[in-house]
């Protein structure tokens, strides 16, 4: 496979080298006031210690859609967050109470979430397109007291039912809720001061965030995170990110996910970078437009919008300058080798690939700018992570052999528990010593891992174990392919065949001639054995929020079994 060579970055070669050596987290500890204090607190860190270390009037964050375009220096969110601080307070909210956040992405959002961590509330975010069944699930769980959220929303909480909920906070609303005791986020800002004497010192292990996720099957996890997950964030967006003064970033996901949080929040703001937050839904012309309208240097995306700019008219791209940009990275999915491809023609950059999880709450797993990238592979550890390929009982694979991605326990990000769960947070770590992801993958013999599917969705055909990802990955560079979701579905003789499902970019129509040039396709590009015995033509394939394709769904309507938990998947 074809490997893409570097350009300059701001860190050497050597650096990464020196630091996979001798990396020690406890170095970055001082970088934040508890070297001083022994407490710390992570809005603080994030935000106003640049006040304090005189870069208040750098700007925070551009925030813009279809009807707002406001900017914000680290002075004025420090104020802003200060105050909500002190609401919150008042409200009385304590530390380690669960503050919830259902609402779409504003100012107040970021506000809002930075005023409750300082306060010392575990913040829970949660996506906008959430129904009923959705929020009442997670704000059961979680026993929330406190939910923030915009008139148009309330009415999906079921706050009758949830007798740990006590307030329903209202940004942009004037009319009570009747039943709670409704507060309105304005007019309560307005009266509270903007000092720091609200905010709690925690310890670093006090909690963060929680984040819900689903699994395949039953109800979604509440995933724990703490204060000290900081120092992941801040590291990793430092030397994957490669966030400098002068950056303008730009992560495309939204608080509901975990890459809204820990590289749409925290690893930004713990580097002082400027943050772009673009409101409203993806269009191709909007995504460009807005790289230009800010001169976005840094940009974190996931492949379903790279997939989807690729399948745009070409012409799109000479109307916007996209030069600006620097460095382009990705999350979420597997990247094809064929997205890495077009992004060096359109972009003339590499787009750099990240794994990790929301139970890993920070990369682990990345490429770099100042090393090679090997399209199609998600790269290498990040200097103090030790990943590996394990069989089911803790060995250690060779190169090239396909196992169960693993992480010796301890870095600073990881989960601490799974809300109210200890048995699921205790399947995570069956192995002593190791937290396995429930992704297969392997390690080439240069140390680079190469994702191959959820252990779920590898494919038995024939004897042979078949990843979807290096099939799916082939039907993409086929020109009349804009998405492909691989199964395998059951058959008495070989075990499981291999179903593609797929939808077509514009231009192109369904025929049996398309599907047998297709399987052709497959058979000579990649493998016989790899060939879709079956193809469906789809307008659209499942997906979630953050943009992953749902091969269980595609697996449950195949087989006409029950679908799980569907309250992630976009409409
Ligand atoms: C951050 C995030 C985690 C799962 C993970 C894996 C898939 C994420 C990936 C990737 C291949 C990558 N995943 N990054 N697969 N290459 N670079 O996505 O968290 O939503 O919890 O999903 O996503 O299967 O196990 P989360």
């Amino acid at each position: 496979m074809e490997t893409l060579q570097p350009k300059k970055g701001t860190y050497a070669l050597e650096d990464y080298t020196k630091a996979r050596e001798s990396f020690d987290w406890k170095d970055v500890e001082k970088v934040f006031t508890w070297s001083k204090t022994g407490n710390v607190n992570a809005a603080y860190e994030a935000i106003d210690r640049h006040v304090k270390e005189g870069r208040g009037q750098k700007t925070a964050l551009h925030y813009s859609d279809a009807s707002r375009d406001e900017t914000y220096t680290y002075s004025e969110l420090c104020d802003l967050t200060n105050k909500a601080s002190h609401m919150f307070r008042d409200l009385g909210v304590d530390k380690g109470d669960r503050v919830f956040i259902f609402m779409p992405r504003s100012p107040e959002l970021y506000v809002a979430l930075l005023g409750a961590i300082k306060v010392g509330a575990v913040v829970g975010p949660l996506f906008e397109a959430f129904m009923q069944d959705a929020v009442k699930a997670r704000l059961e769980d979680s026993e929330a007291t406190m939910i923030i959220t915009t008139p148009d929303l309330a009415s999906r909480i079921p706050h009758q039912e949830l007798p740990s909920l006590k307030t329903i906070m209202l940004v942009g609303g004037s009319e009570e809720i009747g039943g709670i005791n409704t507060v309105f986020y304005e007019t309560e800002l307005e009266k509270h001061p903007s000092d720091d004497t609200a905010i709690e010192w925690v310890d670093k292990e006090d909690g963060l965030i929680l984040h819900y996720t689903s699994g395949s099957t039953g109800k979604p996890k509440g995933v724990y995170h703490v204060h000290y997950a900081m120092l992941q964030h801040y590291q990793t967006a430092k030397w994957v990110l490669d966030l400098q003064d002068n950056d303008v970033y730009w992560c495309t996901a939204d608080p509901g996910w975990v890459t809204g949080t820990s590289y749409g929040i925290f690893g930004p703001w713990l580097n002082g970078a400027t943050n772009v937050v673009r409101g409203g839904r993806f269009s191709p012309d909007d995504w460009y437009h807005t790289i230009e309208k800010y001169q976005v240097t840094v940009w974190y995306s996931a492949p379903t919008a790279f997939r989807m700019l690729m399948a745009a008219p070409k012409d799109i791209l000479s109307k916007y300058d996209l030069s600006s940009l620097r460095h382009i990275l990705s999350v979420g999915e597997p990247l094809n080798p064929e997205v890495v491809r077009w992004g060096w023609e359109v972009f003339h950059h590499r787009i750099h690939d990240t794994w990790w999880m929301t139970e890993t709450g920070g990369m682990l797993i990345c490429n770099y700018l100042s090393e090679p990238v090997k399209p199609g592979s998600m790269g290498k550890p990040f200097p103090g992570v030790h990943a590996a390929i394990i069989d089911d009982f803790g060995n250690e694979l060779p190169p090239n052999e396909m196992g169960n991605l693993a992480v010796q326990t301890g870095w600073p990000s990881q989960m601490r528990k799974i809300w109210k769960n200890d048995a699921k947070f205790e399947e995570y770590f069956a192995i002593p010593g190791w937290y396995i992801s429930g992704d297969t993958a392997y390690r080439d013999e240069d140390g680079y891992f190469w994702f191959q599917g959820r252990n779920d969705d590898v494919i038995m055909t024939a004897g042979e174990r078949v990843g979807p990802f290096e099939i799916e990955s082939k039907l993409v560079e086929h020109p009349a392919v804009a998405e492909a979701g691989v199964i395998g579905k059951p058959d008495e003789i070989r075990g499981h065949i291999i179903k593609a499902f797929i939808s077509l970019r514009d231009g192109y129509d369904y025929s049996e001639e398309l599907k047998k040039e297709i399987q052709t396709f497959i058979k000579t590009e990649l493998a016989a054995h790899a060939v879709p015995r079956e193809i469906e033509f789809k307008e659209k394939l499942p997906k979630t929020r953050s943009g992953k394709i749902m091969r269980r769904v595609l697996k449950a309507w195949e087989l006409d079994e029950p679908t799980g938990d569907l309250s992630t998947m976009d409409d």
